[in-house]
């Protein structure tokens, strides 16, 4: 079975994939050089996911899965939430993003936050079914290890004092919001 991913982020691709092993073959739109840059009007994760597995299943043909996802910190009112990949400014900058948590979260003590992941299959331009999953954590003082991406370096998930850079693929993979809203795609696919 094959599966276009709707995303630009290489990370997100890499950990479906990972996830997915020799089930699906994964793309994403890198393989698919004319296709349209979905802009993410929505305010919510599920209209963002939604825009983003219509526009695409309109262009390639086959199953697409879309992810929208960001990190909800408590102490920030939910920010930066569905503004995550530009919470710093520039949009895709992640060092620019964990300055400024590390900003706004420097001397807090509610430190509480959680990724959310919204997943929505579409196919032909159809939506199929919307799906999510979530990894409850919180924001460390101090950003830590190489592995992962984005808010990865300040996101230790519940149970661990290490971040999910540190903890390293397997483990986040196994407990993360886009890990869980994966199986609840791969449930409805084959269930
Ligand atoms: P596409 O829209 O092309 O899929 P994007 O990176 O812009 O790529 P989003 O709009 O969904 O995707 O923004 C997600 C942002 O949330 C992402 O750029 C990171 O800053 C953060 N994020 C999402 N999942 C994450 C994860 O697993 N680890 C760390 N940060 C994550």
């Amino acid at each position: 079975k094959s599966l276009v991913i709707a995303t630009r982020n290489a990370h997100k691709t890499e950990e479906i994939r990972e996830m997915l092993g020799d089930r699906y073959e994964v793309k994403d739109v890198s393989s698919f050089p004319d296709l349209p840059e979905v802009e993410e009007t929505g305010t919510t994760f599920l209209e963002n996911a939604t825009l983003k597995a219509l526009a695409i299943s309109r262009e390639v043909g086959g199953l697409v899965l879309s992810d929208d996802s960001g990190l909800e910190v408590d102490a920030l009112d939910g920010r930066p939430g569905v503004w995550s990949s530009s919470f710093g400014g520039e949009e895709g900058n992640h060092a620019k993003n964990n300055e400024r948590i590390m900003r706004e979260m420097s001397g807090q003590e509610v430190r509480t936050a959680r990724f959310r992941c919204v997943m929505v299959l579409a196919e032909a331009g159809e939506l199929l079914a919307h799906f999510d999953g979530s990894v409850e954590g919180r924001i460390l003082d101090q950003a830590s290890g190489a592995g992962g991406f984005g808010y990865d370096p300040l996101f230790a998930p519940e149970g661990y004092d290490e971040s999910f850079a540190e903890l390293g693929a397997e483990v986040k993979n196994g407990m993360s919001h886009r890990g869980r809203a994966l199986a609840n795609v791969v449930a409805w696919l084959e269930g």
